[in-house]
Order: structure tokens, then sequence, then C-alpha cells
């Protein structure tokens, strides 16, 4: 039995806004350092491998995924924001929408805030940019891993990544770091990865960059965007383009989905994935499908994690994963284990 390597960097504390708006008002947010540093505690004692640290890896494997421009927004928003604003954590107050020019990329902070982002749910803090980074720079790290002959690893990245598109943040996500991970291993001489993302919402970020690739297949399992946030990406219908036509595939599923029906999803997603056969496999790992989820309507269990690891491990793969969602915060570490426990035993 291998070890499965766990990477982290406490820099992801730097990302801590203050606030978020829920339900009209602004209140604690529910992304938060906690998050991190409660899986952190868990995997410790649960002797998976060892806990390294993030290499340095640049900006090219980012610049690789996502625009120039919209990299360089993130790195001076912060400090865009304090020169106009003075206090407070930037938030986009209104966005380019049907009707509205999108050619034009205004000058004032505030209209960029609104051309780079799809929600007002994602504050942008003084240390926002340094965690993204660091976040990005932990899934390449684990990525460096696998890409040298390390069966598995696991990406413990915080702030999440599969929201964001090559030029828009959103939905806490930033950089997408399976993204960036997975064009890594391409760039390293994968030939076929597959992504498949577990977590509660829509990848629309992650799809976005692949939809028209043949060398990143897409699968994502999520709560039915008729209903649920992204709401405007997700559905059953969209598999690819172009080149990517029959590379893209979405499991939309209904609010109170238990394991009974989560599995025959995620099996069905086993068999593309196998009749794919792709060199590696990197799963964006929400647990917010997880049933005391506090923004989530699923009804997985800790046994349900258990079950996803072996089903993940059967594919005998080399696996990446990358940590997205999961709000519930006081069961994350251990379902979190759960997980990648048992996909290791099983491998
Ligand atoms: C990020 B990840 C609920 C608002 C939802 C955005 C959720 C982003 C989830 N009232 N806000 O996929 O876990
Ligand atoms: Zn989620």
């Amino acid at each position: 039995q291998k070890p499965m390597i766990t990477v982290y960097s406490p820099d992801h504390q730097q990302h801590a806004p203050a606030s978020e708006l829920i339900d009209g008002k602004f209140l604690p947010a529910v992304e938060k350092p906690e998050r991190a540093t409660q899986i952190l505690s868990a995997l410790e004692p649960a002797k998976l491998g060892d806990i390294i640290a993030p290499q340095d890896f640049g900006l090219d494997p980012i610049l690789a995924v996502h625009d120039a421009a919209y990299v360089s927004f993130l790195q001076t928003a912060w400090s865009d924001w304090i020169a106009t604003h003075r206090s407070g954590d930037a938030f986009a107050t209104n966005w380019v929408m049907r009707h509205f020019r999108r050619d034009r990329i205004p000058e004032s902070i505030d209209g960029k805030l609104g051309y780079y982002s799809f929600d007002a749910g994602t504050p942008i803090t003084e240390g926002t940019w340094n965690a993204a980074i660091a976040s990005a720079h932990v899934a390449l790290t684990a990525q460096s891993l696998v890409q040298s002959g390390h069966s598995s690893a696991f990406a413990l990245c915080r702030p999440p990544g599969h929201h964001a598109a090559p030029d828009l943040f959103g939905g806490y996500c930033f950089l997408n770091n399976a993204a960036i991970a997975a064009q890594a291993l391409l760039d390293g001489g994968a030939k076929r990865i597959v992504i498949l993302d577990i977590d509660y919402h829509h990848g629309n970020g992650t799809q976005s960059i692949f939809y028209d690739r043949d060398d990143v297949f897409f699968i994502s399992i999520h709560a039915d965007p008729a209903q649920e946030y992204p709401y405007f990406l997700g559905y059953a219908d969209e598999t690819g383009f172009g080149r990517g036509r029959g590379y893209n595939q979405n499991y939309p599923l209904p609010f109170g989905t238990t394991w009974l029906t989560y599995s025959e999803a995620l099996t069905d997603a086993i068999h593309q994935i196998e009749r794919y056969a792709p060199d590696g496999v990197v799963v964006s790992l929400g647990l917010d499908t997880f049933e005391k989820d506090p923004i989530s309507w699923f009804a997985l269990t800790t046994e349900s994690y258990r079950r996803m690891g072996v089903l993940i491990a059967s594919l005998n793969r080399p696996t990446l994963f990358v940590m997205e969602g999961g709000y519930a915060i006081e069961e994350l570490g251990d379902n979190a284990v759960a997980l990648l426990s048992c996909f290791k035993d099983y491998r």
C-alpha cells in the first residue's frame, strides 16, 4: 500500500472575508479558513502519508488556463478597490449581462469586478490573491507528485477553484486549481485526463475551460442547476462542442439525493471514465453533498464517502484529489479521511 501525500499551505488563511451576502444580510462567511484547518487536523492522525508544503511554479501554469488580463486584475483588485473605497471587502454589484457590451473592459474597479465575475457571493480581501495563488501551487505540487509516479496525491486547496472560468471569478473561486493541474498533467506528457467533479455544485468554470477539447473529459455530478447554484450551466444536454463533443457529461440530481441515486450516477460516470481510458484522473473533491452541509441539499453520509473512495479506487489510474467545497465544518475532516483512506485501502 503506497502512501498518499497531502499538500497544504497555511497561506489560505490570508483569504478570510469578514462576511458574505446571505438571505439579504451580511452574515459570517461560509467559505472560511476553518474548513482547511479542520481537514488538516483530521488528516494528521489518519496517517495517509506525509503532509508537505507547496513549491512555487510561478505564473506560467496559471496562464495556461486563465487569461493574462484576468490574472492581472486579480493581482491588483484589492489595491484598486481600497484606493477608491477606503474600506470593506471588494464585492461586485453589477455585471455584463445580455444587452450590454462585452468588448469594453471598464477602467473603474467596480466595473472590472463586474466584468470579471458572475456573482455577489465572492468577496476579494487584502490577502485573496496570495491565498488563491498558493492554492493553485498546492494543486500543482500534488500534480507534480502524480506526474512523477506517485499513484495518488491530495491537494488540500483553499480557496476552491471549480467555478472559476478563464476570465471569471465566482462561487468562492478565483483560480481553477483542478483545471490548472489537469493542464499541467497534459503539458507534462499525459494524452487524456478526466476531471471528475463530485462537488454538490456544478463545476461551471472547469466545464467552460475544456468544453471544446477532447483531451480533458469533464464529468460532473451535482444539484440540478434548474434548482441550485450556479443556475446557468450544468444541464444534462451540455455534452461538449467541436472536437470536445462527447467529452462533457453532466449528471444533474434533485434535492434530497441519497447514496442510492447518487451511486447510480457515479457508477455510470466510472464506466464512462473506463471507456475513455485516461492517463490520469483529477477529482474535484467537494464534500458539500453531505447531509448536514449548511448550504446544500443532498443527503450523503460519511459511509457514502467510504464507498465513493472504493469506486474511484476501482479505476486504478493515477489520481489527484483537489479540494473544492464542503461547509459542514465539524464533519469535514472525517468525511475527507473516509473517502481518501478507503481510496488508498482499495488501490
Ligand atoms: C462553491 B463550491 C447560497 C448561495 C450560494 C455560492 C455557493 C458556492 C459554492 N445561498 N453561494 O462549489 O462549494
Ligand atoms: Zn460546492
